[in-house]
């Protein structure tokens, strides 16, 4: 298949810029895909938004300015496309066993099955994204909020789009069966869950959701920046891409906590009180809850790098699948042949720091990498304490702390890293992660503010709003 790259045909049934009328029996396959996704977005997507008027953002161009197309979209008529970065054609694999031979254009038969089930454990998180999220509409606490979930659930459609024509495009048969998949699973479904863990948890509240596109929105940055580095050149130009999407949804995440955070400073000083309970009575939510929805879903994020030592990653990086963060910016052989790298373990009930074979700690390398970005936005939000005189400091858990994969699943490690006994652990949890009670008050606090300039008792407004408008501007109207 010849693929093209020109700027994004919209007059086209799928808008793309992979020169996709050149392919009748792709675009067949790909149109006939199309009533499949709409319909699930209609039954699992944004609940009760089939109306709305949403300002959103759609790429016209691949480049760097090709964001700049902004206007009123009602979601189910979002141009969902496939568009992929601009083809480098020398490109060459910059990592592995294939070290310096051209990037491939065709999926090589060898690497088939293992490459298909990256792309489609990737595509599985997108649609499930949208699922998690499907009833935060209800209770915005603000519609520069709204607007914002909006356009990362239409951008989660597209991604998925994306996978789906890789799947369409070079997978043949087992390709097309994988994409009816995508839309069949569904998150949390006892049958047919999702693949990975954090794609099964509910996002019941706008919190967890700040911290959705924080802490597991980031795992799609890491995960998607390795893709990116992929030997198949179809996958890494669609990545590039889609981190170009991510950003957003990471900002999202970031500001949306540094917004509550200033809340609760306000209330705090309102109130006069540190306590826990006089901040929540004062209508914001107390630092010691947030502290706890940062342990939850940071940990579940960081599951979702896989296991410490993973004879499936080394296998996905020798066979130039799936590479490192920044893997062309790092300075070593690029083939992990002699080297090293530290990994921690649980070795008979202590945690330990080892060097290992770094092919075997492919997963572990790229979790270090995401507990550093991970600390930049806990930095932010302490500057916000900061600046209001708090004395609180947030701070990530342990890595292993209330893990599920890997080496310490199922041991009983606390947030500040001991390993204690399972039912001190137990006896514990509640001051760590979300209880029933604090859930039910983050969940009364979920009241829906619809009103342009007006917002939710918790949480700041943003410092500025969408494309140069301002933060009370009417970003979705519901007609
Ligand atoms: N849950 O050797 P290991 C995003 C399984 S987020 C359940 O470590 P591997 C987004 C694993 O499948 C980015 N199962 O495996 C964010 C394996 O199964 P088998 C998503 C898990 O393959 C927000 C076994 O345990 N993209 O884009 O090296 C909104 C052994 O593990 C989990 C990707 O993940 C888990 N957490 O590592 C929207 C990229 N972890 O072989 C979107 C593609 C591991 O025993 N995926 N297992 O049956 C991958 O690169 C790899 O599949 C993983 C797992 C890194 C996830």
């Amino acid at each position: 298949m010849t693929v093209e790259h020109s700027n994004i045909d919209y007059s086209e049934r799928i808008p793309n810029n992979v020169g996709l009328a050149g392919n009748r029996r792709l675009q067949r396959a790909l149109e006939s895909w199309q009533p499949n996704y709409i319909k699930w977005w209609q039954d699992l997507g944004p609940d009760g938004s089939t109306g709305f008027d949403v300002y959103l953002r759609t790429a016209i161009s691949v480049e760097r300015d090709g964001w700049a197309n902004f206007g009123f979209v009602k979601m189910p008529d979002y141009r969902w496309g496939i568009f992929l970065a601009k083809p480098d054609l020398d490109r060459k694999i910059a990592f592995g066993d294939h070290l310096g031979e051209p990037a491939w254009q065709e999926v090589p038969g060898e690497y088939r099955a293992p490459l298909r089930r990256l792309i489609v454990t990737q595509g599985d998180t997108e649609p499930a994204s949208v699922e998690q999220q499907r009833h935060l509409g209800v209770t915005c606490p603000s519609l520069y909020d709204l607007r914002n979930l909006f356009q990362i659930n239409v951008e989660e459609g597209r991604h998925l789009w994306a996978m789906v024509y890789l799947l369409h495009a070079y997978f043949g048969r087992d390709g097309r069966e994988e994409a009816e998949m995508l839309l069949e699973r569904h998150s949390g479904d006892a049958d047919k869950p999702r693949i990975l863990g954090a794609f099964n948890e509910p996002t019941p509240d706008w919190l967890s959701y700040y911290m959705f596109t924080y802490f597991t929105d980031r795992d799609g940055k890491f995960q998607l920046a390795a893709l990116a580095e992929s030997a198949f050149d179809p996958l890494a130009r669609t990545c590039q891409f889609m981190l170009t999407e991510e950003a957003h949804h990471m900002f999202v995440g970031e500001t949306g906590i540094m917004r509550v955070v200033q809340r609760t400073c306000e209330v705090m000083e309102e109130v006069r009180s540190d306590d826990s309970k006089a901040v929540r009575e004062g209508g914001a939510i107390d630092l010691e809850t947030l502290q706890k929805y940062i342990n939850l879903h940071y940990s579940v994020s960081v599951d979702l790098f896989g296991q410490e030592i993973s004879s499936n990653a080394a296998t996905y990086f020798n066979s130039g699948l799936k590479g490192r963060y920044l893997e062309s910016r790092l300075d070593d052989d690029h083939r992990l042949t002699d080297s090293l790298w530290p990994v921690h373990l649980v070795i008979d009930g202590s945690i330990v720091l080892q060097d290992r074979p770094a092919l075997n700690a492919v997963n572990e390398r790229l979790r270090d990498d995401y507990i550093k970005d991970s600390q930049r936005g806990v930095d932010r939000w302490n500057a916000v304490l900061d600046s209001h005189g708090v004395e609180f400091r947030f701070t990530l858990p342990h890595r292993f702390f209330n893990r599920n994969i890997g080496t310490s699943a199922g041991i009983s490690v606390t947030p500040q890293g001991a390993v204690i006994p399972e039912a001190e652990w137990n006896a514990k949890r509640g001051d760590w992660l979300p209880t029933g009670t604090d859930q039910a008050f983050i969940g009364a606090l979920m009241n829906r503010v619809t009103e342009p300039g007006k917002i939710a008792a918790w949480i700041a407004p943003p410092v500025r709003g969408i494309d140069g408008k301002p933060w009370d501007y009417e970003y979705v109207r519901f007609n």
